[in-house]
């Protein structure tokens, strides 16, 4: 049997890359969606970039996605690309509209023109539960967005909900609650604190500046995630699904958990700080993934303390070798 083709949007991110790892290990083509930069920052996909064919184009440019679709015809097509830093979507509102929002309009419209059998995975979020109705949520708990990014990817969930019963596509909506890893971009909270706790501990730093340590977070593990979207789009019929560990915990033991791990009390280091409090908060979320794991047998496998201590062993790591 021929090998299955992938295409992934947003293939240099966190969950791009490892998807792409995973579907290279069972052995996918994978094709991967770059967006022209001055720089290239090929990071995270360093070391399999050639097992991959990287091809250029945007969420901003439907004719990119079409002539990418016609060219290599995948049979898969997991949408990942999107402005996805929370905090960043109040000042650029519009930026985040068109690319989380409308960019995923103009994947499902792509693969609608070029080839309506494909099937397509869409990376909706928990920032769509925002201030939530219910706890635990689930794929039925209505949407309270609390942020320009959250309003986003609620366009984006429906449209996909949209396109899947105006012309049966096999489009499916991954409700992901908050997963990170050692390949988190940096200035999410969890990143920062790793590596502000591997500064401090090799006394590049001497504090930690952070906003609202209250937050509240269902945080997993990045791989874990991954291995469910692929298994989301190997079923017979599209659906939506929430993914979470259904354990939540705050910014505060987070750091006090993180700082624990090099033997180090957080109260010394952590300082609050104004600019990175938000204009609308999202106080707690929490998952309910029941019904992943009853329609696809998935579970998380990774505690929130082993999380925790990657992330910070990683972090330590790379400030060793001078890499951060
Ligand atoms: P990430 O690390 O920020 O990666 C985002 C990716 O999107 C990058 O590859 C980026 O390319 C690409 N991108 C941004 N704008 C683009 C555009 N206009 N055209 C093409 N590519 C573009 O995000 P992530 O954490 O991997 O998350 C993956 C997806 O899941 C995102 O849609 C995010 O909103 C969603 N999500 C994430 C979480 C989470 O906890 N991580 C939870 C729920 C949902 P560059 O490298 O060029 O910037
Ligand atoms: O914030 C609080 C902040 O930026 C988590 C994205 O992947 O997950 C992510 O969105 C919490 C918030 O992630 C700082 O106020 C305190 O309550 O790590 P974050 P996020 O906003 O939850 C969802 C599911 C996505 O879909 C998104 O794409 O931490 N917090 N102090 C801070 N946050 C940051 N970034 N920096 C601080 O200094």
């Amino acid at each position: 049997m021929p090998a299955k083709k992938a295409l992934i949007t947003g293939i240099t991110g966190q969950d791009g890359s490892y998807l792409a790892e995973y579907l290279l290990s069972m052995d996918y083509e994978v094709i991967g969606m770059i967006r022209r930069s001055s720089t290239m920052s090929f990071e995270r996909i360093a070391h399999f970039q050639d097992r991959v064919t990287l091809v250029s184009g945007d969420l901003a440019d439907e004719v990119s996605m079409l002539t990418i679709l016609k060219e290599h015809r995948p049979n898969e097509v997991y949408n990942l690309a999107a402005q996805s830093f929370v905090q960043t979507s109040w000042g650029q509102p519009v930026f985040t509209g068109e690319t989380t929002a409308l960019g995923v309009t103009r994947v499902l419209d792509a693969i609608r023109m070029a080839d309506p059998e494909i099937r397509f995975y869409q990376a909706s979020s928990s920032e769509m539960f925002g201030k939530v109705h219910e706890v635990p949520q689930r794929e039925t708990t209505p949407f309270y967005p609390r942020s320009p990014y959250g309003v986003a990817k609620v366009y984006g969930h429906w449209i996909t909900v949209n396109y899947r019963e105006s012309y049966g596509m096999h489009a499916t909506s991954g409700i992901l609650f908050n997963h990170e890893s050692p390949r988190r971009g940096l200035e999410f909270v969890t990143r920062k604190i790793t590596n502000g706790v591997a500064r401090i501990k090799c006394g590049l730093d001497d504090a930690l500046y952070l906003g609202n340590l209250d937050a509240q977070r269902d945080w997993g593990y990045a791989a874990d995630y991954v291995e469910a979207m692929w298994r989301m789009l190997q079923q017979d019929s599209p659906n939506d699904y929430v993914l979470a560990t259904g354990e939540t915990h705050s910014v505060r033991e987070f750091c006090e958990l993180a700082f624990s791990v090099v033997d180090l009390d957080w109260e010394k280091y952590v300082r609050r700080d104004e600019r990175f409090f938000r204009p609308a908060e999202v106080d707690l979320l929490v998952g309910d993934p029941s019904k992943a794991a009853a329609l696809l047998g998935w579970r998380p496998s990774t505690s929130f303390e082993d999380l925790v201590a990657m992330m910070v062993t990683a972090d330590v790591d790379r400030v060793r070798k001078g890499l951060v």
